[in-house]
């Protein structure tokens, strides 16, 4: 349960050999721009090494979290030390034995990165921003029994999937029984429990039990409830008091962020060889060639790494410098936050699809479902084209408009929107972003039938075109 890295990728490999996908891969790769030719109906996309593709169809899979990004802290340059990013971690292995090691950032890349990292350095420093709620992962060895009842009921988890709001099947193997009890089946009210039986909860399940409870997420005095429980079990994990104060959030609830989940992230904060540094106590000054200054002490160190996320669901599409009719530029076009349609097409830019765009439920859903989702559409929405003598599709300027509004409306009022709620999913981990939440929150069965309902009738929210 849960892979590491190197399982994803050796399975990525496995899938693209299975399949022959290789053939049409061409990596190493970048895309410097993408136009739209009026004249000849076709995107033109030129790398850069100077290299052109033309296409009457540009697919846009760049992914919502793959453009990691530094922050600009004075006198960065400067450290001559190694300098490393979660978000492009060497392929070799990095030697960190006995060194003093630097991290500056505590969403789920630092919070499953600084158990590994105090593991094998000699000395860590985590920089912390804002804290962060994490819940133990579990992550443990898939027992055959276990592997084997998944593998039985495959077809039928494939479609329990489709009917869940997150893409994912919940599916709980009957013939092993389950070693751990994962928390109640059908979601209670955090509420309707006696401090006893919640405490009681708490002992039996851990913390991540919060989060299986309804109305956390949807009430805000079971918000700010579970948010106190969450604290007190905490400060109960943490040697030091001043270490654990620190360590707890308190200036926004449970849900506003992706969930973060990790492996020993408390624990590891009462090892000897590590040093939590609360930046709002004590913020950044500059970086210098031998370390880290802040308002109180100069951090030396041998090895800095940034664990501060990325440009999220829109950044790469908007490096790709991409330009549409009249030569309209989607950074243009986005000045004020993402507009799309279904978050899958942007007027303006005719038969440019994204996989998982801004106003799809991409990120809030399991992506494998969600892309899968997306691939067949447009698939199937090019055959539609090529079998009815059409050339051209985009959305209609107010299909966009309605679609955005719904995006917004359905968004507003949970804890992801909340004022204190800071989080990539609203950009604002991105100096200058605009806050919009990007993706979609109506739950994917309710998504997949509106696009399943636009192609049934032929797309009347999308403009076609003959020639
Ligand atoms: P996140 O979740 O965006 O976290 C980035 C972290 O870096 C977060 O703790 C930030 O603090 C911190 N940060 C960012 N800029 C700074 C500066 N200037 N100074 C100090 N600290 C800073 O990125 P992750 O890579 O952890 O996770 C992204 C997603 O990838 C995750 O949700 C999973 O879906 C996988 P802040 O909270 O902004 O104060």
């Amino acid at each position: 349960m849960f892979s590491a890295q190197d399982d994803i990728l050796r399975y990525a490999n496995h899938v693209a050999d299975r399949f022959d996908l290789r053939r049409d891969m061409q990596f190493n790769t970048r895309i410097r721009s993408v136009e739209w030719m009026e004249g000849t109906q076709q995107w033109r996309l030129t790398s850069e090494a100077n290299e052109r593709f033309e296409a009457p169809f540009c697919v846009m899979a760049t992914g919502c979290l793959s453009v990691p990004v530094k922050p600009e802290i004075e006198g960065a340059a400067r450290f001559a030390g190694e300098v490393y990013h979660t978000g492009s971690w060497p392929t070799e292995p990095v030697d960190l034995a006995h060194k003093r090691v630097g991290i500056i950032g505590t969403g789920s890349s630092g919070v499953q990165a600084i158990p590994e990292l105090a593991r094998m350095a000699g000395q860590l420093t985590v920089f912390q921003r804002t804290p962060v709620y994490t819940m133990p992962a579990n992550r443990k060895r898939m027992r055959d029994a276990v592997q084997a009842e998944f593998r039985e009921h495959y077809r039928d988890i494939r479609a329990l999937q489709q009917q869940n709001a997150g893409g994912v099947s919940n599916f709980r193997p009957r013939k092993s029984v389950a070693r751990t009890d994962d928390g109640p089946r059908v979601p209670m009210r955090l509420l309707d429990l006696t401090p006893e039986q919640r405490e009681a909860v708490l002992q039996r399940q851990g913390l991540g039990a919060l989060l299986a409870f309804r109305d956390v997420n949807s009430d805000a005095q079971a918000n700010a409830l579970a948010n106190d429980l969450y604290r007190a079990t905490v400060r109960r994990m943490i040697r030091d008091p001043s270490t654990a104060e620190r360590l707890l959030p308190k200036t926004y609830g449970l849900g506003c962020k992706r969930q973060v989940l990790d492996r020993d992230y408390y624990e590891t904060f009462n090892r000897d060889n590590v040093t939590l540094v609360d930046l709002a106590e004590t913020p950044i000054e500059t970086i210098t060639e031998r370390g880290v200054r802040t308002a109180a002490a100069h951090h030396e160190l041998d090895v800095l790494i940034y664990a501060t996320g990325f440009d999220a669901m829109t950044g790469a599409l908007l490096r790709a410098n991409i330009r549409g009719r009249e030569g309209i530029g989607l950074a243009e076009k986005w000045a004020d936050g993402p507009v799309a349609y279904l978050g899958l097409q942007m007027a303006g830019f005719p038969n440019l699809f994204t996989v998982t765009g801004p106003g799809s439920p991409s990120v809030l859903c399991n992506m494998i479902v969600a892309i899968e989702q997306h691939v067949n559409w447009i698939g199937d929405c090019i055959t539609h084209l090529r079998s009815t003598g059409q050339r051209t599709i985009e959305p209609r300027p107010e299909s966009e408009q309605a679609w955005i509004a719904h995006v917004n409306e359905v968004a507003e009022g949970t804890m992801y929107t909340a004022p204190t709620c800071n989080s990539w999913y609203l950009g604002a981990n991105i100096p200058g972003k605009p806050r919009i939440f990007m993706p979609y929150v109506g739950g994917f069965p309710r998504y997949r039938d509106r696009c399943e309902t636009e192609a049934t009738n032929s797309y009347p929210g999308f403009v076609l075109g003959s020639a």
